[in-house]
């Protein structure tokens, strides 16, 4: 029966690649943040610089966010819900209400600045 530890080998390695996988898509690059599982929730104001209506994300250069301790830098947030992406243009002006846990930044409102 030397067929089923090959298996066996081939699910981990399978679960392995997986793991790496979803550890490797939530990355930042730039970012200094904590890890801590709280969440955190900010305001700023930047300007829009990319829309992508399709992904539910928009990229913002924004300004320094005391409360979860960010410098000022161009990022993407996913929109929370992803409706609050209608109607914005690329180089408005705008300022957000940010939900930020751990690696992952969510922009749960936007007005007009
Ligand atoms: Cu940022």
């Amino acid at each position: 029966m030397r067929a089923i530890p090959y298996a066996v080998i081939g699910v981990l390695a399978l679960a392995l690649a997986g793991a790496v996988a979803a550890q490797g898509a939530s990355d930042m690059s730039g970012m200094s943040m904590s890890s801590a599982a709280a969440a955190k929730h900010g305001q700023g104001k930047g300007v829009v610089k990319a829309i992508d209506t399709k992904a539910g994300t928009l990229t913002i250069q924004h300004g320094p966010i005391a409360a979860v301790s960010w410098p000022a830098m161009t990022m993407t947030f996913k929109a929370k819900p992803a409706t609050l992406l209608k109607g914005l243009k690329v180089g408005q002006t705008i300022a957000f209400d940010c939900t930020v846990q751990g690696m992952k930044a969510e922009i749960t409102a936007i007005r007009p600045n």
